[in-house]
């Protein structure tokens, strides 16, 4: 059997998680058109009968710009050392600029094997992609580059293909069964912050973290869920919550129906909304929201 790590990197919004999502089968971790969604290191899990391939999702390569994406950066950086295969998302509608060049090769001088999904080929034409990938080989990229729509399903089992044969020969990693090393309780708070993300624009989203407080089961089987929508300013609350507090029902709505669906149960959910100014330039307060676990 052939089992091991990938580190899954590339620029914001390139399409890492929707990638991660369909080759596991689950959605193991949130995505939007939006960038800084994905916060944390995420593992999603892939089980096949020649072995597993275990899929670190990270926030991704950013510039920083407070303690937060400087915590996000981190985690893309520390995640990327230790692992079997990097899989390289690029996004092949935007094209190939010097910025992703210099980037591929950051990665490929790690020394660990490198594999390039060049994404998103849906939506852009298909004979360009020869020409990007004679762009990257002629720069000196010279890991081998994958064509793949997530949204569409195309050439994925190449690319799963590719990935195992990349893997060492071993044992699974994690029992059968597992897709990912994140709780429901997770999930569920970013189920809230993906509505978010999808609902409001500019800076609101960014500076939405969500904490659940509780998360049981009742009697009648239904989940009682209560979170905090935690913002950085007086004036995002006041957006957060709309007119007749109209513009939260609706994500909390849309929130809801998602929660029953992943975890198979009706949920009965009520949500606050309240401030912790500048919470993204305060590492303290970064871990109490939840953040940065995985460094101290
Ligand atoms: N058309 C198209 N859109 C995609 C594809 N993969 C991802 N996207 C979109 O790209 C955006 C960013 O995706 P996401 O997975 O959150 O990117 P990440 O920041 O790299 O994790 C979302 O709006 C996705 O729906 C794809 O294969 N085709
Ligand atoms: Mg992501």
């Amino acid at each position: 059997m052939r089992s091991g790590t990938v580190a899954v990197i590339g620029k914001a919004n390139a399409g890492k998680s929707t990638l991660i999502n369909v080759l596991v089968g689950e959605k193991v971790a949130i995505t939007s058109p939006k960038p800084q969604t994905t916060r944390d290191r995420i593992l999603g899990i892939l089980n096949r009968e020649r072995g597993q391939i275990v899929f670190a999702d990270t926030p991704g390569v950013y510039k920083q710009r407070n303690e937060l994406t400087g915590l996000m950066m981190r985690t893309t950086e520390n995640t990327s050392k230790d692992v079997d295969v990097i899989l390289f998302v690029h996004d092949g509608h935007s094209g190939v600029d010097e910025s992703d060049i210099a980037l591929m090769k950051k990665y490929a001088a790690l020394k660990i094997p490198m594999l390039i999904a060049y994404t998103k080929i849906d939506i852009m034409p298909e004979e360009r992609i020869p020409a990007d990938v004679k762009t990257l080989f002629e720069a000196g990229v010279t890991a081998d580059v994958y064509p793949v729509s997530a949204r569409k399903g195309k050439n994925l089992k190449k690319l799963e293909e590719a990935i195992f044969a990349a893997l060492p020969e071993g044992e699974p990693l994690f029992p059968e069964g597992i897709i990912s090393d994140k709780s429901e309780r997770f999930m569920i708070s970013e189920i809230m912050r993906e509505k978010i993300l999808l609902k409001y624009d500019k800076e609101i989203p960014h500076g939405v973290a969500v904490v659940v407080n509780t998360f049981e089961e009742r009697d009648d089987g239904v989940v009682e869920v209560n979170l905090d929508i935690v913002c950085e300013k007086q004036n995002h609350k006041a957006i957060l919550i709309g007119k007749q507090g109209k513009a939260l029902k609706e994500a909390a709505s849309f929130a809801r129906q998602d929660m029953e669906k992943f975890l198979g149960k009706k949920v009965f959910l009520t949500t606050y909304v309240k401030v912790r100014e500048d919470w993204r330039d305060r590492g303290g307060m970064l871990r109490e929201l939840g953040y940065g676990k995985d460094e101290e």
